[in-house]
């Protein structure tokens, strides 16, 4: 070839690379606008994202004589429904200034917002809803009452962000778009961790949380109760677990426990939102705490040191010891009869100072334990790959490795730690929490699905746990658990094919005034709110 056509070749292939990488790169510029766009004029802000939205002409506008009308098919689920409308009230009575005088059993008449499980469809299942809203009203219909608890958080995020507050807002039209929402979730189950043990957390503390959380239809609160560093519930027959396992914490502060009363009313209050609390005792590792309360539970007898660093692996119960099984049996006992869930959660992780042996035959018989009181036992990977452990169990995956879970057709709660932990940092700027699983910024939070790591027929749900080595006050458990938790509510709630995170981050920067309003901690990435 001559040299000048060469040239020629070389600069027309160059001008055709050019022009497909332009084209492709405003291309996805424009499909982000798109999304932009599209997210602006549905007006719908809503996380976790319903599954149809349709917006209708009009608006329908809340007013001081605004009504709430509630009627179930049954008396008694009347009466369950009145206590889902004293929640609305109690959200939308404080900005407002309005009263809602809650109405049984009636037909509305216009300025109302109706809830109701009348003609509500089975395939709607236990948390669907279909909302309608027109210019004279709402109405809220489910097949069962756990249905009308998500679809007010829905009612609540349709109004403009000054709903959130605790104090009168004058000067606020308070409507609603005329829209129809038909909307159920894509798994059963949502769920956060709060780890109570590294660094104790009191029951007003935990309540907060919980109902933060609610507005996300997040429906699983699993508390960590144990740890090397805690014991924060009271077992009645043995006193000095948390009389001295729980009388300090990471760092070496006064620690703290739950009595069971005080547990009862963290489950209760959890129920009146729809959530179901799981409890955890983590063993055989995770145990010094115990080990320090009782000498039985070591093999010389006597108790071991307090601890206050933030290692992992070094403590286990005697797999080899009857005593320590009868221990188990108390504890699994006493816990049982105060929570209503059908979940325990028997830990199984990072059991270091264990023989795998020995660990397999201690998940094995705790497993049956478990089961002898009518839970279904959850365990950490590697719970999986003990031979006793079988599909009656249910893997809480945080490490990948959940092979045996899928030869053995476990279900799985999906937590991977460099995806789900709330207590990674964001990134090397953040004050609090680790590292050791990377950096998760919001987008990473958002940017999986629980497909990516099992098949969808085994997965249960997806849960984010907050470690606490780290995290010693309510401000900086919010800082960390907000705004990531949005992500994950939508992730557990809404299809992957529905996912986008260019259209999401439009709404997630819409959810930062209400998350003020209500007084959030939030971190406020500056790369979804440029002004904060
Ligand atoms: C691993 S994840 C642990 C916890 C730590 C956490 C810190 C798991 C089942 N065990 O003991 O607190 O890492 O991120």
């Amino acid at each position: 070839m001559k040299s000048k056509n060469k040239k020629y070749l070389i600069i027309t292939l160059c001008i055709l690379v050019i022009s497909i990488v332009t084209l492709v790169f405003s291309n996805i510029k424009k499909e982000d606008e798109d999304l932009a766009v599209i997210a602006e004029k549905v007006n719908n802000t809503i996380i976790p994202k319903p599954l149809n939205y349709k917006e209708a002409e009009g608006k329908f506008t809340l007013n001081k004589d605004t009504k709430i009308y509630v009627k179930g098919n049954t008396e008694e689920e009347t009466t369950e429904i009145t206590k889902i409308a004293e929640y609305l009230k109690e959200k939308l009575s404080p900005s407002t200034g309005y009263e809602f005088t809650i109405v049984k059993n009636e037909v509305p008449s216009g300025n109302s917002i109706y809830l109701t499980t009348v003609e509500g469809k089975e395939e709607m299942g236990n948390e669907g809803y279909e909302l309608t809203t027109t210019v004279d009203g709402i109405i809220l219909k489910a097949y069962k009452p756990e249905g009308l608890f998500r679809g007010i958080q829905t009612i609540r995020q349709l109004l403009p962000a000054e709903i959130a507050k605790s104090n009168i807002v004058n000067n606020v039209e308070w409507s609603i778009p005329a829209s129809t929402i038909n909307d159920k979730p894509e798994y059963p189950y949502r769920g956060f961790m709060i780890d109570v043990a590294r660094h104790f957390f009191p029951e007003d503390v935990i309540k907060q949380q919980i109902d933060y959380a609610a507005q996300y239809k997040i429906n699983r609160l699993h508390l960590h109760l144990t740890d090397d560093q805690g014991w924060r519930i009271e077992i009645k027959k043995y006193p000095d677990l948390t009389l001295i396992g729980g009388s300090t914490q990471v760092g070496g502060g006064p620690g703290g426990y739950y009595t069971q009363e005080q547990f009862k009313s963290i489950v209760q209050y959890a129920a009146d939102r729809y959530i179901e609390i799981i409890p955890e005792v983590d063993m055989p590792g995770h145990t010094n705490a115990a080990l320090a309360s009782y000498g039985f539970l070591n093999p010389d007898g006597k108790k071991k040191p307090l601890y206050t660093g933030i290692d992992v692996g070094f403590s286990t119960l005697m797999t080899d010891n009857e005593k320590t099984y009868e221990f188990i049996e108390d504890v699994v006992k006493e816990i049982s009869a105060i929570s209503p869930s059908k979940y325990f959660h028997m830990g199984g992780d990072e059991a270091d100072s264990t023989k795998k042996e020995d660990y397999d035959y201690f998940v094995g018989r705790v497993s049956k334990i478990v089961q002898k009181y009518g839970k279904t036992p959850i365990g950490w990977d590697p719970i999986d790959t003990a031979p006793e452990i079988n599909s009656s169990t249910i893997l809480q995956n945080w490490k990948d490795s959940n092979e045996a879970a899928r030869e053995k057709n476990m279900n799985m709660i999906i937590s991977i730690a460099s995806k789900a932990y709330l207590d990674m940092k964001y990134n090397s700027a953040t004050p609090y929490g680790l590292d050791w699983a990377g950096y998760i910024p919001v987008e990473t939070a958002y940017n999986w699905d629980p497909t990516d790591y099992a098949p969808r027929n085994l997965v249960l749900g997806i849960e984010s746990p907050l470690w606490t080595e780290n995290i010693a006050t309510e401000d900086e458990m919010e800082f960390m658990i907000y705004p990531r938790l949005l992500g994950y509510s939508e992730i557990g709630w809404t299809p992957k094919s529905s996912r986008n995170w260019s259209e999401y981050k439009v709404r997630l920067e819409r959810q930062g005034p209400r998350m003020e309003n209500e007084g959030i901690n939030y971190y406020k990435d500056k790369s979804i709110w440029k002004n904060k």
